[in-house]
């Protein structure tokens, strides 16, 4: 048997599944990148949402590469389940907001008829770091990346998020329609902000005076997502087999703890996701750096440490002392004093919370899943703290360890000769450079340093910065990750 509508009534008491009448549940959403997160965030607020207050917000969603989720949930109708997971044991619940699943290579067409439907008012987007096809030091649009270039010569057959979007708001606005909402849901820096220059952008490539429409008519709110969400597997998925008596192809895996934080800038409305927790906020930046600089800063750092030391996961990771020790401290002394904090934090409360969210130990959360996309992720996690700190005067050694860590990561051989399987837009560079260096060091540093993607070109220039990150780097080749943390 298999998890379908039929079988709704048949689970187990205990798995909490929609209130609202999913035959009658209107598409109101696009949300590109149906990933595991955002079926274990967006779509649980949207699901809660519409227990509360039905209304037009049912969700459309598309894969921008592979169909497997699609193929997953097709014969499911859509519907799926999601397992909260820590010491206690689990929670269960099946999400029925996802009314649609589209693959976009297979049928660009059809993606741009749904973001075209007058009742489609919002289109959230969870396409990670890189899936924005920008300089990530700057921010700007990366006009030479080939799928750029790609979209702008063929306009109706787009293959990135802002091929789609760009289009879709040239139909809407040809068509008389009000442009939706585009609400990015990714790990960036002023994530909002970034979307908007980046359809403005794109969008006057096409045509200038297009460009200044999209910049006028298209609201991109910022937001900041939280939860936690490991890759799922096979193991998780028997068990959940195990839980719900029918088999769910495609089941997310999470922790209890989620946070939503969004502008409240939707001009041709929402759903009510202020009643299920989400704050609607005016200003979601200190938010979000304090987000990205104790969370990912500090998962990145461990990713990346951790794997080099020799553990799986982020749980065996941070058992460790001296990673303990060095998160902490990265918290303490390096991030935590550079952050201006949103009304009414508790900095301590929500670093405490974070170690524990880190020691979930009914979470497999691979250091190796974090590891991915180092170039995407690094100058939001690590290098804007860095240059906060310098220009104030401060030191950054943890900080340096972090971004030393990730070159020993990235140069693809790990401690015991072994090739590392590193994924990341930049790793055929990444792969170009560390042969160069050929082992040593320093000269390892240098190349990646050069990345300006990276590091800008102020950070390379400043010996405050590479000082101390050629130091961790010739610890971690000469002394190797375990001994580094044993002395942190
Ligand atoms: C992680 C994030 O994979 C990663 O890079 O740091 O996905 C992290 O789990 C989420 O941002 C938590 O909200």
């Amino acid at each position: 048997m298999r998890l379908s509508p039929a079988a709704l009534p048949n689970l187990p008491t205990t798995v909490q599944r929609p209130g609202y009448d999913r035959a009658a549940l209107e598409p109101g959403i696009v949300h590109l990148g149906l990933g595991a997160f955002h079926r274990a965030h967006q779509a649980v607020y949207t699901d809660e949402a519409l227990n509360r207050a039905f209304g037009p917000w049912g969700i459309i969603g598309v894969s921008l590469r592979s169909p497997d989720t699609r193929d997953a949930l097709a014969p499911q109708d859509g519907l799926y389940s999601v397992a909260i997971r820590d010491a206690d044991g689990q929670t269960l619940r099946v999400v029925g907001s996802v009314l649609e699943g589209l693959v976009a290579p297979e049928d660009p067409a059809a993606v741009l008829d749904r973001l075209t439907r007058p009742s489609v008012r919002i289109v959230t987007l969870t396409v990670t770091e890189k899936g924005y096809c920008h300089d990530p030091a700057t921010g700007a649009l990366n006009e030479a990346h080939p799928d750029i270039v790609h979209d702008l010569a063929n306009p109706q057959q787009p293959r990135t998020a802002l091929g789609f979007l760009v289009e879709a708001l040239a139909r809407r606005r040809a068509a008389g329609l009000v442009p939706f909402t585009v609400l990015s849901c990714d790990n960036l820096p002023s994530n909002g902000d970034t979307l908007a220059g980046l359809l403005r952008r794109f969008a006057s490539l096409r045509d200038p005076a297009f460009g200044a429409w999209v910049a006028e008519a298209v609201a991109c709110p910022n937001s900041m997502v939280d939860r936690i969400v490991p890759a799922t597997t096979d193991d998780d998925r028997a068990r959940m087999a195990a839980a719900l008596g029918v088999a769910d192809a495609w089941p997310v895996m999470t922790e209890r703890f989620t946070q939503w934080v969004v502008e409240d800038r939707f001009p041709v409305g929402r759903p009510a996701w202020d009643t299920v927790g989400v704050e609607m906020v005016a200003d979601v930046h200190p938010y979000e750096t304090m987000k990205l600089r104790l969370l990912n800063g500090s998962h990145s750092t461990l990713a990346y440490l951790g794997y080099l030391a020799g553990y799986e996961t982020v749980a065996e990771a941070i058992a460790d002392p001296g990673m303990a020790r060095l998160i902490r401290g990265l918290m303490d002394e390096e991030a935590g004093p550079t952050l201006h904090l949103p009304p009414g934090a508790d900095l301590d409360g929500y670093k405490a919370a974070l170690l524990e969210r880190f020691r979930n130990p009914a979470l497999r959360h691979r250091t190796w899943q974090i590891a991915m996309d180092g170039t995407q992720k690094l100058p939001q996690r690590l290098l804007g703290t860095a240059r906060d700190r310098l220009a104030a005067g401060l030191t950054i050694d943890r900080l340096a360890l972090g971004v030393a860590a990730w070159m020993r990561y990235a140069a693809g051989v790990d401690e015991r000769g072994q090739a590392i399987d590193v994924r990341d837009p930049m790793a055929d560079q990444l792969a170009a450079i560390a042969a160069k260096a050929g082992g040593d060091p320093d000269r390892l540093a240098d190349g990646l340093l050069g990345l300006t993607a990276v590091f800008g070109t102020d950070l390379p220039a400043d010996p405050r910065f590479t000082d101390p990150v050629r130091a961790a780097l010739r610890r971690l080749f000469i002394e190797g990750a375990r001994a580094v943390l044993t002395a942190a």
